[in-house]
């Protein structure tokens, strides 16, 4: 498992914790996949489409085997085994995951851009992010991001609560 890449995760419909708690449990169920830490979890208002409910947010670090397109699949599959249906961009969804970073690579193609492109400039991705990523944390800091609208919803405890919770 050498490679090691940053998911954030967002749900906004139901019982958002459980989603963000099963999508978690499910990318540590992989066999090339170990979860090695965990943000806070964080409420955020919408970003984008704003007619649609809040959203908990959070971001995991991952150890992975996976080449990235094969953890895109990975996540995609997720999304999928979590009820997600596609009817607005960017609106409501029970389980989003995209892929922050992976190493060090950029990667450009239609199906998967990597770093996110709109990671950057959203604080619900950075501030969970900058929890858990070194290299983030004083970028995170220092952008010029709007601090309004996301508020530490539950602290961070530890990979071992999300991962041996039911699913
Ligand atoms: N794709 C390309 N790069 C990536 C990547 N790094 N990770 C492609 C994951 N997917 C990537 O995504 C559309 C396509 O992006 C995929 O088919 C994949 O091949 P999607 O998940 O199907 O659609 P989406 O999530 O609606 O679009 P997108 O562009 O991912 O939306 P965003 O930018 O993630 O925005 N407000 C708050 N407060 N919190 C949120 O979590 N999320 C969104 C979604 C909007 N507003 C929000 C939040
Ligand atoms: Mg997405």
């Amino acid at each position: 498992m050498n490679n090691i890449a940053y998911i954030a995760l967002g749900s906004n419909i139901g019982d958002r914790e459980t989603y963000l708690r099963q999508a978690v449990a499910l990318l540590h169920q992989h066999d090339a996949v170990t979860v090695t830490k965990v943000s806070s979890i964080y409420e955020t208002d919408p970003v984008g489409y704003e007619d649609q409910d809040e959203f908990l947010n959070m971001a995991v670090e991952i150890k992975t085997s996976l080449n990235p397109f094969e953890l895109l699949e990975l996540t995609q599959h997720i999304e999928n085994e979590l009820g997600r249906t596609r009817e607005v961009r960017w609106g409501p969804r029970t389980a989003d995951l995209d892929i922050l970073l992976f190493n060090r690579e950029n990667i450009e193609t239609e199906q998967l851009i990597v770093p996110h492109p709109r990671m950057y400039e959203r604080l619900f991705v950075l501030a969970p992010l900058a929890e858990i990523c070194p290299q983030v944390e004083k970028e995170a800091t220092s952008a010029e991001t709007d601090q309004e609208g996301v508020r530490v919803w539950k602290q961070k405890s530890g990979v071992d609560e999300f991962v041996h919770s039911e699913s």
